[in-house]
């Protein structure tokens, strides 16, 4: 039996749902020998990497796959680099502004993703759903927990593969946003699955 973990985040800046989370619960649970172990994550500094990492060290999960809302974007974004910045004029969830400020201090500027993110893409994108390689997760609460999630697996010589997605909105978030694009939640929910599949026959002796 492997575990994969799949996170999602809190709904953040005004808005009334994460894409992420919604796609995340939808996830098919086990299948064959693996558990899709589902997570929700507050979207705040001080305990998003807290809540990942204490699930990582409990159920030692092949791969986690974390998935973040990156209003703006059209495609599901898979995530090459963490980096050791804080940096983002919204305030969290817990009302904190982080602004200029390292994830661990003396700690590596970046982490890449451990996940194999052209073969996901190249796979995403060959099943016909939207996808792109992104070089950057922004400097908010995802990119914060990715470094996080990274650090932590090597610091603690875990196995556990690591990777960040983040998905468009979904068109019920745009109506008031014109021009803005969006995906829909079948949409995300397929990608998300595609991932995951291709995880479990990676991981798969
Ligand atoms: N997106 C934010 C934080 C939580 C989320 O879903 C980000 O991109 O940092």
């Amino acid at each position: 039996m492997i575990t994969i973990l799949v996170t999602g985040f809190e709904p953040f800046g005004g808005e009334a749902i994460n894409p992420s989370w919604e796609a995340v619960r939808r996830l098919n649970g086990d299948r064959g020998d693996t558990h899709i172990e589902r997570l929700l994550v507050p979207t705040t500094y001080a305990d998003s990497i807290r809540t990942v990492t204490e699930v990582i060290d409990r159920l030692r999960p092949a791969a986690v796959v974390m998935v973040g809302q990156a209003g703006g974007r059209a495609e599901l974004s898979i995530e090459r680099v963490a980096i050791n910045c804080d940096d983002e004029k919204t305030p969290d969830n817990a009302g904190v502004l982080h602004e200029d400020a390292p994830i661990v201090s003396q700690g590596p500027i970046a982490y890449l993703a451990t996940l194999p993110i052209k073969q996901i893409v190249a796979g995403l994108r060959s099943a016909r759903y939207p996808a792109v390689v992104s070089n950057t997760a922004g400097l908010f609460v995802c990119n914060h927990l990715f470094y996080g999630v990274l650090h932590h697996i090597v610091t603690h010589n875990l196995e556990t593969q690591a990777g960040f997605v983040h998905v468009p909105f979904l068109p019920e978030q745009v109506t008031g946003k014109p021009g803005t694009p969006s995906m829909s939640l079948d949409t995300i929910v397929a990608g998300l699955d595609c991932i995951v599949t291709a995880l479990t026959s990676n991981a798969r002796p």
